[in-house]
């Protein structure tokens, strides 16, 4: 059914700062009238949601509208990078989109903008740089960051919007962000949405009481002030002077942003909590009213009586059409996991088309693992203008394992970018980056230190072809596994921890040519892929690497010897104890093993390795990372549920031991699995 036509009052989506000087009246009158149009659907909403046609939970914006509607209104929408948050409806209203689409976000049904995957305000429109928000507070300024860093990459003079409230104030991740804007000169506008209260926890038991939080910004070199809100010219002024201000420097500034949150927390609040008498010290600062008194003593008084009689009968039509709108259905729930495979890039038929063998001629060359990587950046960088690679130490020094040796030199800082420590923003920046055209490797120095990035890399990035239906290609690369002697915090395999999360895919090469290639097929897929390199495959040896056509073969296991008596699988640095394991029982004993190395994680395609199951019925399954819970336990869960009829013998699984990673050499090879201890086990379990 037909969207009812809006009010002639809210055809324009937009403030220009010279009419505010100018011709304030009806400027205002504007600003007004979105105010009133945001309370009335705030307020609505929350009456369906205790009517229980709203599910879930719904945090109102009552009371910040004198802050977000100036500064949507005064945003460039065509341009401009936003996230609102949880009470910024007003935001979403003037940013894009009609009524009825966000009212069907509401009641998560068939016309949902997030097709009912995520409810009531965690919706966007990344076409619009409109980014929708996760729950987790704070997360999204690092992908503000990134888009707008993105959109001025394009050439196109976008400013960002990082809106945080009093309690993501605290969180990490805006503090890596502030540094961040200012070390990399983003135009982002940071707003604190401080309405005094994080839920029911006042701002006095959040900072040392004195503290005011816009001074916080000199530490970062930003510049910064505080203002109310409430009073909505002032509060349009300052912004408006901000954000031309951004747009002109590309410096980042922050405001805090004094506001109300009237409703309470969430529509469940009672908020007794509040002293005696707060509340009605919130209503009598009510913005709304404030402005309004103030319009009607300039005379503004039947007009916008008129707006108020108008916008109230475009929202009961809308909610007239919103409300019987048919309910979601699953359809494609699963196959949206992932954004769909896409064309092969136009690769060059060659290694590195910047080097002598460019030009179609594919001579193989003798590489190591961190060599082909190496190349395979290279040729990324080369080739590909939309790619940049990111990341601690990755630059002059080339990276902690000398992978991205060179790099810096021959592409340039705007391409290959050091990043400070601060793993969960630089994440939330590359997704921002990923989510506008560009697709950037991230490089962590130690896939250890990939869980300060757990937010951004499983609940960020992999939730948001399901939930936005846009792509996100990124490539993170953690170089991870043990054996070196280095301990508990770098030398882990994560495999099992990142991919119980949804909407990831996983590559993890075990030679030269098989890391070349995963380099190619990661970047070109369209989701966020991670690239496990093996720290003790990266020197382990040169083999013959050259361009392969069929790189995109990568995605399925890789059959490395025929075998009759068991199947094997294992990935990683285990292929090659696999493989010595397997040459040990062929010669030892005349028994061979089918060995196959996994090399893709996320998703598992197990046709091959199921068919020779069915032929051995026999199953052994080696992997570095630990046993309970381990990637091992899924592979012969899913191995066994097809092929139970098949097996002659208990499958055997053989792992790390349920520990900490130990640091001594003599501790750790009884931890991880070693040629010794993978013959001893398979002898015993042979029988
Ligand atoms: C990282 C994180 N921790 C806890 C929560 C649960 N939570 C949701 S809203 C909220 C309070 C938010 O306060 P504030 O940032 O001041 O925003 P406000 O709701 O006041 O606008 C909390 C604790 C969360 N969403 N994210
Ligand atoms: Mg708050």
């Amino acid at each position: 059914m037909a969207f009812p036509p809006p009010p002639d009052i809210l055809a324009a989506r937009d403030l220009r700062a010279s009419e505010l000087e100018q011709d304030p009246i009806p400027a205002l009158e504007r600003v007004y009238a979105w105010m009133s149009f945001s309370r009335i659907v705030d307020n609505r909403i929350l009456e369906l949601f205790r009517q229980g046609l709203i599910k879930g939970t719904v945090t109102g914006g009552q009371g910040n509208e004198g802050l977000i509607v100036p500064l949507a209104l005064l945003a460039d929408k065509a341009n401009d990078v936003v996230s609102f948050t949880h009470r910024d409806l007003g935001g979403h209203l003037i940013w894009s989109g009609h009524l009825c689409d966000h009212l069907n976000q509401y009641f998560a049904n068939s016309g949902s903008p997030t097709r009912a995957r995520e409810g009531n305000i965690h919706h966007g429109d990344i076409r619009h740089h409109s980014i929708p928000m996760i729950s987790h507070l704070g997360a999204m300024a690092g992908t503000v960051l990134g888009m707008t860093d993105s959109q001025r990459r394009q050439g196109r003079t976008a400013v960002g919007f990082a809106l945080f409230g009093d309690g993501g104030s605290s969180k990490g991740d805006i503090h890596e962000c502030l540094n961040l804007a200012s070390l990399l000169s983003l135009p982002i506008v940071f707003v604190i949405e401080n309405n005094g209260y994080a839920y029911s926890t006042p701002v006095s038991e959040q900072f040392r009481p004195g503290t005011e939080l816009w001074r916080r910004a000199a530490s970062y070199g930003i510049e910064a002030r505080a203002v109310d809100a409430t009073d909505v010219p002032a509060c349009a002024a300052a912004l408006a002077e901000a954000i031309a201000k951004t747009r002109k420097t590309c410096q980042p500034v922050l405001i805090e942003a004094h506001t109300l949150r009237l409703r309470g927390h969430a529509a469940y609040d009672t908020c007794d909590y509040l002293p005696p008498g707060e509340a009605e010290g919130f209503q009598r600062r009510d913005p709304l009213p404030r402005l309004r008194a103030s319009l009607v003593e300039k005379g503004s008084g039947s007009r916008l009586s008129a707006i108020d009689k108008e916008l109230g009968e475009f929202v009961e039509s809308c909610i007239k059409i919103s409300l019987p709108t048919p309910p979601a259905t699953p359809e494609g729930m699963e196959s949206d996991l992932f954004a769909p495979i896409s064309g092969a890039r136009p690769w060059v038929p060659s290694l590195d088309s910047g080097t002598s063998n460019a030009g179609g001629m594919n001579e193989a060359e003798m590489l190591t693992v961190a060599q082909a990587l190496n190349r395979a950046l290279r040729k990324v960088l080369r080739e590909r203008p939309e790619s940049l690679i990111l990341g601690q130490d990755i630059g002059t020094y080339g990276g902690a394992f000398k992978v991205t040796e060179g790099l810096l030199g021959d592409f340039g800082r705007p391409r290959v970018m050091n990043t400070p420590l601060a793993e969960s923003s630089c994440t939330g920046y590359a997704i921002g980056l990923a989510l506008n055209g560009h697709r950037p490797i991230e490089e962590f120095q130690f896939a250890d230190f990939a869980t300060e990035a757990t937010t951004q890399i499983t609940l960020n990035a992999a939730t948001m072809h399901f939930r936005s239906g846009a792509a996100c290609p990124l490539v993170l690369r953690m170089p991870c596994g043990g054996g070196l002697t280095f301990g508990s915090f770098h030398s882990q395999e994560l495999e099992s921890l990142f991919l119980s999360m949804p909407g990831l895919k996983a590559l993890y090469p075990s030679t030269p040519q098989d890391a070349f290639n995963a380099v190619l097929a990661a970047y070109e897929d369209d989701n966020p892929v991670i690239l496990f390199e093996h720290k003790a495959l990266y020197r382990r040896g040169r083999e013959q690497v050259s361009w392969d056509p069929n790189y995109r073969d990568i995605w399925k296991p890789r059959r490395i010897r025929p075998g009759d008596f068991a199947t094997m699988v294992s990935y990683g640095e285990m292929v090659h104890i696999a493989a010595e394991a397997c040459e040990y029982f062929s010669s030892e004993y005349d028994i061979s093993f089918e060995l196959f190395d996994l090399r893709a994680l996320s998703p598992l395609p197990m046709g091959e390795i199921e068919s020779s199951l069915a032929r051995t019925g026999r199953l052994i399954v080696l992997h570095e990372g630990r046993l309970t819970h381990g990637f091992g336990a899924e592979l012969v869960a899913r191995l066994v549920e097809r092929q139970f009829g098949a097996l002659k013998a208990p499958p055997l699984r053989i792992a790390s031991l349920d520990l900490p990673v130990p640091f001594a050499p003599e501790l750790e090879a009884v931890f991880r699995p070693t040629r010794k201890k993978v013959i001893e086990r398979i002898s015993s379990w042979l029988g």
